[in-house]
């Protein structure tokens, strides 16, 4: 796992400014002024601490142009969720949370704030805070304050994605040392030795979890359980069952962004394998499957569409599907199960008024 070095422009730390200028303060009988204060006086800007990056294990376009193949050759064609997030489609994700009908990440927002307290005496304070699904690295920061986390760690598939936010949030709390690590939560966890000792707590927020068929999510959690050592825990984010006028709106909304984000996997799609999906031919279904308890999303054809791409052709009849996405909505008590499942112990959560989000905790 070689450390990813920092852009040739970061400033490197503590070292001496290239003219040295006499020191300002020091015994002259004043208040000792702060660091950045003296460093600007001694007309050098101040260096403030700096996030660091390590990247490890990542597929290469290669095994990615065949995972996508694999799945249009499928019987029930298929595009992996996690090809939605390209540039636009990250973009597109942030919109969603913004909706009025996607309630997931708000609700879970409010009860980090109305519940930040309790989890931090459950879960600990002092604690390394390590970002599962760090993304944005918002609902991690969001926690700082009641957890007050020794390191924070946030993993996210592309190390380079979390560069402008982690710098961006280590500004904001300098007294917090910061690692991002560019890992694939598929993989089998091995944190590097930049990971600091001491307890840990598993972040995995935004019911991310949701993407993964409750035997994989079972597979997940062991993962992390494997990770965790005794004190250690896990804090997560997991949505609810609820009707289903409510989940599928939250799936299909009325500005259709949802619509855009679903969609756009096509032109990422294109992008990786040269495929000529045309945007036009394929509309956005969402669907909720009681039995299994999930949301499916599908890209429907509304018209006989035939896609190629090199060495290789698929068609698709009038209203034949691809499977972009399933979202498992659990009940509270299956959900404790599968924790317990996993090895986990003592499971407990908190939940809003209306009983539509949960956030887990659970000792390993
Ligand atoms: C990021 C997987 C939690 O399932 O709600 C939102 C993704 N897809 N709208 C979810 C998503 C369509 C989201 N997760």
């Amino acid at each position: 796992m070689p450390a990813v070095p920092n852009p040739p422009n970061t400033p490197p730390q503590n070292k001496a400014p290239q003219t040295p200028l006499p020191p300002l303060n020091h015994h002259n009988g004043h208040a000792a002024a702060s660091p950045a204060l003296v460093a600007l006086a001694n007309g050098r800007p101040h260096r403030p601490p700096q996030p660091e990056f390590v990247q490890q294990y990542r597929e290469d376009s290669g095994a990615l142009r065949e995972q996508v193949l694999a799945g249009l050759r499928a019987g029930q064609a298929a595009i992996s969720p996690k090809f939605f997030y390209d540039v636009l489609g990250s973009r597109l994700f942030e919109a969603i949370t913004d909706l009025p009908e996607y309630y997931p990440t708000r609700t879970e927002a409010a009860i980090f704030a109305s519940a930040g307290p309790a989890i931090a005496a459950r879960a600990g304070s002092g604690c390394v805070l390590v970002d599962l699904g760090a993304g944005n690295c918002e609902k991690a920061a969001r926690l700082f304050g009641s957890l007050r986390p020794a390191q924070y760690v946030a993993l996210d598939i592309s190390v380079e994605f979390l560069r402008a936010t982690l710098s961006a949030l280590q500004q904001q709390h300098p007294e917090i040392p910061m690692l991002g690590l560019g890992a694939d939560l598929c993989a089998p966890f091995d944190l590097p030795f930049n990971v600091k000792r001491g307890r840990r707590l598993f972040f995995y927020p935004g019911s991310s979890i949701g993407n993964f068929a409750p035997v994989e999510a079972l597979a997940l959690l062991q993962r992390m359980r494997g990770a965790a050592g005794r004190g250690d825990g896990v804090l997560i984010g997991v949505d609810l069952h609820k009707d289903e006028a409510t989940l599928v709106s939250a799936y299909d909304d009325a500005l259709g962004v949802t619509a855009a984000f679903n969609r756009n996997v096509l032109r990422n799609v294109n992008r990786i394998v040269g495929t000529d999906f045309s945007l036009d031919d394929w509309r956005h279904v969402a669907s909720f499957d009681r039995q299994a308890s999930r949301i499916q999303m599908h890209l429907q054809a509304c018209r006989e569409v035939r896609v190629q791409w090199e060495g290789g052709a698929r068609e698709f009849a009038a209203g034949g599907r691809i499977h972009t996405e399933d979202s498992y909505k659990y009940r509270p008590e299956d959900f404790a199960l599968l924790l317990e499942a996993a090895g986990f112990d003592d499971p407990v959560y908190w939940t809003d008024p209306r009983g539509w989000f949960a956030v887990f905790h659970a000792r390993g």
